[in-house]
């Protein structure tokens, strides 16, 4: 049994697949865990939230920011759904109540718009979607072989620094409305004020391609300490190949920290 880490799969179910393949995953035995963003940009995100429905054995899906969007679109077509209490087709939902692409700048991916235009999608998959995001955390924290890891979709910061961070003045105040908008948003701020004492934090969210970034490592995952904190980002930047052939999907097994590359 062994316990792999991915994260930003953003649509790209059959890159996804062929990733666990690669590094011959057996989720018989073995464990994953997804951290966040596994919907927008990739062409398969039906694809994937078909997969998170399935409720895949041993598979952890932890909630990324483009998630807790998608979800929020779930939730209103949810309540739609529920309102209406009549079988409209999700078509004759959208035309009723055209506002749905107007509630705010969710779906700047379009992901919502082509799923309502897909004849096999009905509103309760928007209702049964929503559920299965419902379920999902914001981290999870391991200890393999005394090592402790702290997985999450884009920063790990304790309860007690959060509240530090918050009252400290010239800092992206987004990340100032809750934990969990740090959680999901952190960029450099996540290396900055979060982790934990001998603890590794493995995240994603900022692709190790992007050269301003602090965690930019040409497409390779991003090893970084700072004191007795650690930090490993996996995004690698996999669904922007198209742009960069620098750009991976990554997947790290934890218990000898060995890296794989879906391409080489
Ligand atoms: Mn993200």
């Amino acid at each position: 049994m062994a316990i792999y880490v991915t994260a930003d799969i953003h649509g790209c179910y059959d890159e996804y697949m062929a990733l666990l393949d690669k590094a011959g995953v057996d989720l018989e035995k073995d464990k994953l865990i997804i951290a966040g963003d596994i919907v927008d940009r990739g062409s398969g995100s039906l694809e994937m939230l078909r997969y998170l429905k399935s409720e895949p054995e041993n598979v952890t899906f932890l909630k990324g920011n483009h998630d807790e969007d998608f979800q929020f679109y779930c939730s209103e077509l949810k309540s739609l759904y529920e309102k209406e209490g009549r079988g409209l087709t999700l078509r004759e939902y959208v035309d009723k109540y055209p506002e749905i692409f107007y509630w705010n700048l969710s779906d700047r991916y379009g992901t919502v718009y082509e799923l309502t235009h897909k004849p096999d999608v009905k509103i309760e998959d928007f209702a049964g979607w929503y559920e299965s995001f419902s379920k999902m955390e914001y981290f999870k924290k391991l200890e393999i072989d005394g090592r402790k890891y702290i997985i999450v979709h884009a920063g790990y910061i304790s309860d007690e620094e959060y509240a530090g961070f918050c009252n400290k003045g010239g800092i992206e105040d987004y990340l100032k409305n809750n934990i969990e908008t740090f959680y999901v948003w952190a960029r450099k701020e996540g290396y900055d004020y979060g982790g934990e004492d001998d603890a590794t934090v493995v995240f994603g969210h900022t692709p190790t391609v992007i050269e301003s970034s602090v965690f930019y490592n040409k497409g390779k995952a991003k090893v970084m300490k700072k004191g007795k904190r650690r930090f490993i980002n996996i995004d690698c930047g996999g669904v922007f190949r198209k742009h960069d052939e620098n750009c991976n999907f990554c997947l790290l097994r934890l218990d000898d920290e060995k890296y794989f590359y879906l391409y080489d």
